[in-house]
């Protein structure tokens, strides 16, 4: 008796141990697998939002929506995360700045701004979920501005400072995000912008205060637009005409700037900018094309990014005079895989973002410090890739990588031609245009071919397909991840964009960012980007490819190829 259950004990330890000891490895290994080597996340758990970023006493700072208690979203504990860094590559993790404690907020600290005040004071405006589920604007302050850390905020007295009442008739579950706050030059006033809807029709509604706390609504919308749904994280700010310098959001009287407002649409997830003009005395935006006039097609309306970009929001560096955009990028796995992992949610990395000289779209680029991460470097030039050929490149970690190519392309009269009845939807007509498509008559597809596993069974490609258009030649940029997994759990999705390029005497390059799980690209020297999330089975790690291929029928040439290993950062590491 005693003797069987020894045994039975020891075998049931044994048992249990193992499959412990398993489940500990599975979830570690899947854990390490696809976390990014450079990307910003918290050590742990769910992340979304980018709030607050700002540059204060030499220091970066960085807040973040932030479930501090699971891998996955949370209704009701979203707290302000907060990191700080010299450089916005190498990120240290401070306490978090923001939680959900007074009964405005006590349902969760959700999205907001900073502003820095005259004499270095910042400040942030947020949205709280209060004990009704209604959300307000709030304010906090640094305890201490003196500690350049600005490890501990303090939520004002007169919080909430904006709440939905029958006066206003604002919608009490659509109120939320507040802007970085801008000072009016003929008035003196300060003036926010918060996400909203009315029906169908997103709006932005202004604010104006003396003395940031007592806030008044204006009775015009900011701006608005019917058939858009809610909008989320609105953002505001003035640009160069010429040049690539960025500005102060209270710079907003003068010549030589336009004016630019983004939304997140909540029901497509995507962000959507417009240029226009800020008229200062009606205290409306007018954009030069607005949704109105593109009869809501969305598809046509500027997007920062035409992949997984969602809630960003950008700030102004004082100290290297640039704009930059930070955006959260969602995971395209299942919760189930998200928990396992222990974390989800990554942000893009960061990006300065200046107006085209010819006015008509953002040009964004990777922070330049970023670049410090670069090693092992290898190029290439003049190199002609025959139709339907392919090139390994090899000599860089090709799973956590920065590359960047050039091509040059001729025969243009042989370029597939732009099928007027064809549905003009970039996606669309990457799908039908797939890199995998061989030996349609035409330039393309041909460009990057990366994560890929050795046998081919996975990769994903990111790629151009130049047609002849009606008057011109129309550059489409896809991305293809189609075939990026084994596991079909996960979002296997298809991207594309037109690239306002002249294939004849611009740049018709690509430069992709990859970082295990995230591949970020940028055409034709930032006119569009995509980002895309990708759980390779087999190209992980040591057995991730990089090649160059051309599917098309026309040869094209590989004008210069620079391709490098990336370092790990140091990002929000347990200390
Ligand atoms: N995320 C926040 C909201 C915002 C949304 C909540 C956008 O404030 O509207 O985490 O992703």
């Amino acid at each position: 008796m005693g003797t069987y259950w020894l045994l039975a004990m020891f075998s049931f330890f044994l048992f249990y141990g193992v499959a412990h000891i398993e489940a500990f490895h599975q979830t570690h290994s899947l854990n390490q697998t696809y976390k990014p080597s450079f990307h910003f996340q918290p050590h742990k758990n769910w992340m979304n939002d980018p709030n607050g970023p700002m540059r204060y006493k030499g220091l970066y700072h960085m807040f973040y929506q932030h479930n501090p208690k699971g891998a996955i979203w949370s209704n009701n504990s979203i707290v302000w995360g907060h990191s700080i860094s010299k450089d916005l590559v190498n990120w240290l993790s401070l306490q978090h700045a923001l939680i959900p404690s007074e009964s405005y907020d006590i349902n969760g600290c959700w999205s907001g701004s900073s502003t820095l005040l005259p004499n270095d004071k910042p400040k942030i405006l947020y949205t709280g979920i209060d004990i009704n589920q209604h959300q307000t604007q709030n304010l906090a302050i640094p305890k201490n501005v003196s500690d350049p850390l600005l490890r501990e905020w303090i939520k004002s007295p007169n919080n909430p400072l904006m709440e939905p009442n029958n006066v206003n008739k604002i919608n009490a579950t659509s109120f939320r995000d507040p802007t970085t706050a801008w000072i009016g030059h003929h008035d003196g006033f300060w003036r926010v912008l918060i996400g909203s809807q009315k029906k169908d029709k997103g709006i932005l509604i202004l604010f104006k205060s003396k003395d940031f706390f007592n806030w008044i609504q204006d009775k015009n919308p900011f701006y608005s637009a019917k058939n858009t749904g809610m909008w989320e994280c609105p953002d505001f700010f003035p640009v160069l005409i010429n040049g690539s310098i960025g500005l102060d959001i209270s710079i907003n009287n003068g010549y030589g700037i336009r004016h630019v407002v983004k939304v997140s649409l909540i029901d497509v997830s995507h962000d959507y900018y417009f240029i226009g003009t800020y008229d200062t005395i009606k205290d409306v935006f007018v954009p030069d094309k607005g949704f109105d006039k593109i009869n809501n097609e969305l598809s046509l309306v500027l997007r920062y990014d035409y992949g997984k970009f969602y809630a960003s929001k950008t700030f102004y560096d004082g100290e290297k005079k640039r704009r930059v955009l930070w955006g959260w990028i969602n995971e395209s796995s299942i919760q189930e895989d998200d928990v396992k992992k222990g974390w989800s949610g990554i942000q893009a990395i960061p990006r300065t973002l200046w107006l085209h000289k010819s006015g008509k779209q953002l040009i964004q680029w990777p922070i330049v410090e970023i670049e410090k991460l670069r090693s092992n470097h290898v190029n290439l030039h003049s190199k002609v890739l025959k139709g339907g050929k392919m090139l390994e490149i090899f000599g860089v970690t090709a799973a956590q990588a920065d590359v960047e190519i050039s091509f040059e392309v001729k025969e243009l009269e042989k370029a597939q031609v732009l099928d007027p009845s064809w549905k003009l939807d970039p996606q669309h007509l990457c799908k039908e245009n797939g890199s995998k498509v061989k030996g349609v008559v035409g330039l393309g597809p041909f460009g990057l071919l990366v994560l890929a596993s050795k046998d081919m069974k996975e990769y994903t490609t990111i790629f151009f397909k130049v047609f002849r258009g009606n008057k011109k030649h129309v550059v489409l940029m896809c991305c293809d991840t189609r075939r990026s997994s084994l596991n079909h759990n996960n979002d296997l999705a298809n991207y594309g964009a037109f690239v306002d390029v002249d294939p004849i005497n611009e740049e018709l390059s690509i430069r992709s960012l990859i970082d295990h799980s995230v591949v970020e690209s940028f055409g034709a020297q930032g006119k569009a980007c995509i980002t895309t999330r990708v759980y390779p089975t087999l190209a992980i790690n040591d057995k991730a490819h990089l090649h160059v291929f051309n599917n098309g029928t026309i040869d094209v040439k590989i004008k210069k190829l620079n391709a490098w290993s990336m370092k790990k950062a140091k990002i929000n590491e347990m200390h």
